[in-house]
């Protein structure tokens, strides 16, 4: 495993689990957690023995947001130029599913990353919010388009435009996250969702997820055609002869993710 600076990595027989770790500074994402970020994704997707991915932080933060210190003095033709945090969009692009367990704050940056992962679960104790707007600037990690997408208009506009924070219950209650647990379990809460997702055919989770994302990019005829599609293409996989044979056999599957 290499030598990171910000983040943990465990792996736990099939689920890697990554805990951010810059706790001085409630683990606020700067360009060296990006990084260790993309390359850790990156080495999940290639690796076939992993199969799903815990991301977390610590009890107090998720991540409070992207490193403002980092920020304060960069002016537009830096920002431009760099293209500034650009490399997100290699953690979007992992194939396999991925989980964000989310305990305490999940600010600006911080809640744009959670909205990254395939599925969010949170702790009692989560605050998610986009406060950018108390800093003069806005979301600039899909904030305004994927907290939009889960909760919709109303209660997006009201959050990115006062900054004020959601608690778990309200997060739960408006489609945020898919489920609360209580603080103490949320790690093992997220790797016992991890695990279940573990075990499932490799190939249909690929496959799954998307389809799922697809439905934020497609038509509903598009959509319901492409779902067609993957689902044929899976019945070119050993994994589905396997699947069916076992269901019908009545044995447990054994999957080899072909
Ligand atoms: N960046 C850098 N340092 C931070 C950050 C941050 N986002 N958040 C907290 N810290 C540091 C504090 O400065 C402090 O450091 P020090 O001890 O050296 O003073 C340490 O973490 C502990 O923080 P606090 O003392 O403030 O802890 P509290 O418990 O009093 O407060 C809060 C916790 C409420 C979370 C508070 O820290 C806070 O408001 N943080 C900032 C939250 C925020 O505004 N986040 C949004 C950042 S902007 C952003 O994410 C934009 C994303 C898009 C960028 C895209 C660019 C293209």
């Amino acid at each position: 495993m290499a030598d990171y600076q910000t983040i943990l990595v465990e792996a736990k027989g099939a689920v890697t689990l990554v805990t951010l770790n810059r706790p001085d500074a409630l683990n606020a994402l700067n360009s060296t957690v990006l990084k260790e970020l993309i390359d850790v994704f990156a080495a999940y997707d290639a690796d076939d023995g992993q199969r799903c991915l815990v991301l977390t932080g610590s009890e107090k933060a998720f991540a409070a947001g992207a490193d403002i210190k980092e920020m304060a003095d960069q002016g537009f033709a830096q920002m431009y130029a760099s293209n500034f945090f650009q490399g997100w969009e290699k953690v979007t692009a992992t194939r396999k599913p991925w989980i964000a367990a989310v305990a305490g704050y999940a600010l600006g940056g911080g809640c744009e990353v959670a909205m990254m992962a395939d599925i969010l679960i949170a702790a009692d104790t989560a605050k998610f919010g986009q406060p950018e707007i108390k800093l003069g600037v806005t979301p600039g990690m899909g904030g305004s388009q994927r907290l939009t997408h889960a909760i919709g208009k109303a209660k997006a506009m009201e959050m990115c435009l006062t900054g004020r924070m959601m608690d778990a219950a309200e997060a739960e209650r408006s489609g945020l996250v898919a489920r609360v647990v209580p603080a103490a379990d949320l790690v093992a809460e997220a790797l016992k969702l991890a695990e279940t997702i573990a075990s499932m055919a490799p190939l249909a989770a690929i496959a799954t997820k998307e389809q799922v994302n697809a439905a934020y990019e497609m038509t509903l005829a598009q959509g319901i055609n492409f779902e067609r599609r993957l689902f044929h293409g899976l019945f070119g996989s050993k994994d589905q002869k396997e699947g069916m044979s076992a269901f019908v056999a009545k044995r447990k599957a054994e999957w080899t993710g072909r």
